[in-house]
């Protein structure tokens, strides 16, 4: 096992000597041991690899999961690395139309879904040629469980390269479809690797795991830590603000997206004390603002480190975490990683000096293999000389700082979670009585963005904001459903006829501060 670059190989020598020690505690009070991590992720890995998939043209068979967080599901993404499949992990809250995409788009082997879902994901799965569909609840029931209790509980992790897929992870485009980032065993590793050494993992940390494990943040950045440094995780179904500050004062890590450190500051009882065996504070996913930032070191004594990442690149830049390497700065997303290149670029592609701003591209052991499927989209976003485009804008300082001043993407990141305009706008599109729509993001003070739409009707049409947001809560997941929409006679466009949607940000800047003013 020790040569063998599957990245499960790596994180199962990360367990302690002492496999009867706890690994996860629930918050509904179960408590897994290092030595339960193992056997229930061999016992899986047996079931996938006694179902005989076949393996796709270009990578082993793909295992997709739509379920709850649970640590049954992180045992499945377990298995499925040991088993040296790929996985591919789903927000919970897709729909038909989401779900359907990515299932025919990704082709898995398997599905794995709650079962109060499997009727609807069943079908979709079957009719889309998949064979094998399980259930999987968050309090331990479900035919994947009920199949992977038969099987041996030994099983030797598959050999795999560094450079063989371990997940795909999708992630929308500002134009058509979504794009299934495809990641190595390598790069996963890799990244773990850097970030246990940086953010200086000691024997002794636990981990407060309060982020969902559908994404790179709460799946790989979180988990794959603790693991690999054989650390408790105090293991949260689902983000209650009462439960991390029950669970603070055992922690000496937590994780979170900007909100959760938002909703944390409405409670009395966070102070210095709650946080006295705290070590570090790690925030991430969307921009932490620096009233958050100030009021947490305010109330808590600790300086929130911010790190910047994307799911083609993993981790790109983090504050320093020990003081020699230096201070943790606000409004920055820190220094590139060790092993990462991260550059600023002007016009044609040349590096900009510094305070100077531009699109940030990145090169490393960290960025992905490429879009699944897709050579061309995935050409388009790297340079000829092979850095990766971001997306993102911004500068870096004198010191090595670098800052995200915006996008180049139209993007908005709600509470964490990605919304991508033109997706919403396609569909407002096609509803009854609209000619046209802008979708964008504006100030939350809980979400830090918000999701609003602004329409047009066609001619005599009347539309209705109450009826259009039912139809798109039927259709997608909550998170993209617009919390206002708007109807206007017309979009503020410029002379080329694109519509600026600067001008409807401006407007609706205030929608939301006036509504918390208000207490709304
Ligand atoms: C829930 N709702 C949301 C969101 N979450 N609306 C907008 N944005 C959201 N993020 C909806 C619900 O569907 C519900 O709608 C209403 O808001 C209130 O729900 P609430 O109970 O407050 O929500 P919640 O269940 O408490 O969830 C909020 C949350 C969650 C805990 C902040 O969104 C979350 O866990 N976010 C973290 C996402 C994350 O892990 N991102 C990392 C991506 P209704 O009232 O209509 O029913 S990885 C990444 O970005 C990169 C790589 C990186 O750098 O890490
Ligand atoms: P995703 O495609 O879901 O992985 O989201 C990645 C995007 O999240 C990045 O391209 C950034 O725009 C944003 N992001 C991640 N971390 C930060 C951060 N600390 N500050 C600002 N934006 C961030």
């Amino acid at each position: 096992m020790k040569d063998n670059p599957n990245l499960f190989a790596a994180l199962r020598a990360g367990f302690p000597a002492d496999l009867d020690r706890p690994a996860i505690e629930t918050d509904t009070g179960l408590v897994y041991s290092w030595r339960d991590l193992d056997r229930a992720s061999a016992m899986i890995a047996n079931l996938l690899v006694s179902l005989e998939l076949p393996a796709g043209p270009d990578s082993p068979p793909v295992v997709a999961a739509h379920t709850d967080k649970s640590v049954e599901a992180l045992l499945l993404y377990l298995a499925t690395l040991r088993a040296g499949y790929v996985y591919l992990p789903l927000n919970n809250a897709y729909q038909q139309a989401e779900l359907s995409y990515f299932i025919e788009n990704a082709q898995p082997g398997v599905v794995v879904c709650a079962s109060r879902h499997f009727p609807w994901i069943s079908t979709l799965a079957f009719q889309r040629g998949v064979r094998n569909v399980f259930t999987l609840d968050d309090d331990r029931s479900g035919s994947l469980l009920e199949r992977a209790a038969a099987q041996s509980d030994v099983h030797e992790p598959v050999v795999r390269r560094a450079d063989e897929l371990a997940a795909i992870l999708y992630t929308s485009g500002t134009t058509g479809r979504s794009k299934g980032a495809m990641l190595s065993h390598g790069n996963l590793l890799s990244n773990a690797r850097t970030l246990q050494a940086l953010w200086g993992w000691q024997p002794g940390d636990v981990l407060i795991h309060a982020l969902p494990i559908f994404h790179v943040h709460g799946l790989f950045v979180a988990s794959h830590a603790a693991l690999l440094n054989g650390s408790t995780m105090l293991w949260c179904g689902k983000f209650d603000p009462r439960q991390v500050l029950a669970w603070l004062p055992r922690a000496t890590v937590f994780m979170g997206v900007p909100t959760l450190y938002v909703r944390l500051l409405q409670e009395p009882g966070l102070n210095r004390e709650a946080c006295r065996r705290m070590r570090l504070f790690i925030s991430g996913s969307a921009p932490l603002l620096i009233e958050t930032f100030r009021e947490w070191q305010q109330r808590t004594g600790h300086t929130i480190l911010e790190r910047y990442g994307m799911s083609e690149t993993l981790m790109l830049t983090s504050n320093p975490c020990r003081t020699a390497e230096g201070e943790r700065i606000g409004g920055t997303v820190g220094k590139p990683l060790p092993d990462v290149q991260v550059r600023v670029v002007g016009e044609g592609g040349p590096a900009l000096p510094v305070g100077e701003i531009g699109p940030i591209e990145v090169r490393g052991p960290n960025v992905f293999r490429g879009y699944w499927r897709m050579p061309e989209k995935t050409a388009e976003e790297f340079t000829p000389d092979g850095w990766f485009r971001t997306g993102d804008v911004g500068r870096f300082d004198a010191q090595g700082y670098l800052s995200i001043v915006g996008r180049s993407k139209d993007l908005i990141i709600s509470g964490g979670y990605n919304v991508y305009p033109a997706e919403i706008e396609g569909l407002l599109n096609e509803m009854p009585g609209v000619a046209d729509s802008a979708v964008i993001g504006v100030p939350h003070p809980d979400f830090g963005e918000a999701v609003v739409a602004v329409l047009v009707p066609r001619p005599g049409a009347k539309v209705d904001g109450g009826a259009i947001v039912a139809g798109l809560k039927a259709a997608i997941a909550n998170f993209k459903v617009p919390k206002q929409v708007f109807v206007v006679p017309e979009l503020p466009r410029n002379a080329m006829g694109k519509v600026q949607k600067n001008l409807l940000r401006t407007e609706h800047a205030g929608l939301f501060a006036k509504a918390a003013a208000a207490g709304g």
